[in-house]
């Protein structure tokens, strides 16, 4: 389906797999337009109900080809034009998105990690901000996501350094959900995103789409964007499912409806 990356759906789970091991799957111009074409893909399918991004072989992703680029490349056309809409696709998504993490990501690699909901760490993963060796900013939306998650401090840090910290660190730093030996990974993440799959999806979209605008509002226009995500909520089949499933004692089985 698709050339870089390899797009499967287990379960209600879609698994995309960016592919070129042997550049410790590096970004060309196809590969950033595979993974937004993946995500697109998994964000339209209904049966999908959570969404884990990962890289084959040993490395998550190693950033921009750097054997693709010249002094003739527009760096600011190759963002606007490849990376920021494959940023926006994980963005505007409403499922739950997981970076399976399990190497090295470093450069827009780790952007991509960063603008995933959650990572998963193999403990052979590593974050690298690579861009400052090659004279080069943190771009793909890296330095929006990193202090949301670390801290303007250890963004700065992390950004300006370019020291390549391990699975312990990240985890310790706030950059990991948990971090997991290599020989449970792909069952732990397997196990992780088929949970998240089982929960309510729409409730799911609406905490993500509410903690990004919690960034951007005062506490009053907030207060009435509570009130309206609830409403919606309200109406799910899912809300309906988790309060009869309370009152009967019993385990809720929602459907992502
Ligand atoms: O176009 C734009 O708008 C610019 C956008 C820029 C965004 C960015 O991402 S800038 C940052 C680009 N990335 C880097 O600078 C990282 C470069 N890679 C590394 O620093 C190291 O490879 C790693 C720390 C990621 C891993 O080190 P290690 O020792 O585990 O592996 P290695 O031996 O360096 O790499 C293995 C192979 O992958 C090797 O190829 P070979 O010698 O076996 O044929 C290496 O050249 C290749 N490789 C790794 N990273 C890249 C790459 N080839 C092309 N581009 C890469 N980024």
């Amino acid at each position: 389906m698709f050339e870089t990356a390899i797009y499967e759906v287990r379960g209600e789970t879609a698994w995309i797999t960016l592919n070129r091991p042997d550049k410790l799957n590096a970004f060309t111009a196809q590969l950033n337009k595979d993974v937004a074409s993946a995500v697109r893909t998994a964000a339209r399918e209904s049966s999908v109900r959570a969404i884990v991004i990962t890289g084959a072989g040993r490395a998550f992703c190693s950033g921009q080809d750097l054997g693709d680029v010249d002094e003739n490349t527009d760096y600011s056309d190759v963002l606007r034009k490849l990376y920021n809409p494959m940023v926006m696709e994980i963005e505007k998504c409403e499922k739950p998105i997981v970076a399976a993490v399990n190497g090295v990501a470093a450069g827009a690699g780790m952007s991509l990690a960063l603008a995933c909901d959650f990572r998963i760490l193999s403990e052979k993963a590593s974050f690298l901000q690579a861009f400052i060796h090659v004279g080069l900013v943190p771009d793909a939306g890296n330095l929006y996501y990193l202090p949301r998650l670390v801290g303007h401090a250890k963004a700065l840090e992390l950004a300006v350094l370019g020291e390549k910290i391990g699975a312990d660190e990240a985890f310790r730093i706030g950059l990991a959900t948990k971090v997991v030996t290599v020989d449970q990974f792909f069952d732990e993440t397997s196990a992780f995103a088929d949970r998240l799959a089982a929960m309510p999806t729409k409730a799911i979209g609406l905490i993500k789409r509410n903690l990004k605008a919690s960034w951007e509002s005062g506490i009053e226009q907030f207060l009435d964007r509570d009130a309206q995500s609830q409403r919606i909520a309200s109406l799910t089949g899912d809300h309906k499912e988790g309060v009869q499933a309370f009152l009967e004692k019993r385990k809720a089985v929602f459907k992502g409806i």
